[in-house]
């Protein structure tokens, strides 16, 4: 089954929205087969987001994203990746539409709530970066 994973950011943390995001994606009809709260190692931080090791806001990205709880999830479901990214809107959040995540509750590109995979390939990279197997339990919805 596809999985894909998610991280509520120190913002949408301290924002109190961690309830309303993780609402989103259970109502759409994914299956949460993971979730932890955690304060991000640096190591972590940079292995997550080691893709953008060379762009001008990586440190301010680690620093942020170190800097509060951040609550790390594994969802699942057909077609999850994809559907997640559009659940959450465009990386910046004056771009993102009305109804997603970062389009209703964001204005600063380095505010933006969520993290989301964007690949099948990145997704199963990540789930394996931030979660150990047994972290993981894998259950049939009864609806
Ligand atoms: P994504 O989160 O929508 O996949 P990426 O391009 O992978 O977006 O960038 C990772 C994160 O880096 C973004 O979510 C955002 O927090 C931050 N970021 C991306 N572009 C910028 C920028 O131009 N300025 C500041 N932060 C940025
Ligand atoms: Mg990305």
């Amino acid at each position: 089954m596809e999985q894909t994973f998610l991280a509520i950011k120190p913002d949408g943390v301290q924002r109190s929205l961690v309830g309303d995001i993780i609402r989103r994606f259970e109502v759409k009809g994914f299956t949460l087969v993971g979730l932890k709260l955690m304060k991000v190692s640096r190591e972590l931080a940079e292995k997550h987001y080691e893709v953008h090791k060379e762009r001008p806001f990586f440190s301010s990205l680690i620093e942020f994203i170190t800097s509060g709880p951040v609550v790390a999830m594994v969802w699942e479901g057909d077609g999850v990746v994809a559907s997640a990214r559009k659940i959450i809107g465009a990386t910046n959040p004056l771009d993102a539409k009305p109804g997603t995540i970062r389009g209703d509750f964001g204005i600063d590109v380095g505010r933006n709530l969520i993290h989301g995979s964007d690949t099948i390939e990145t997704a199963q990279r990540e789930i394996n970066l931030w979660f150990i197997q047994a972290e993981l339990v894998s259950w049939n919805p009864a609806n």
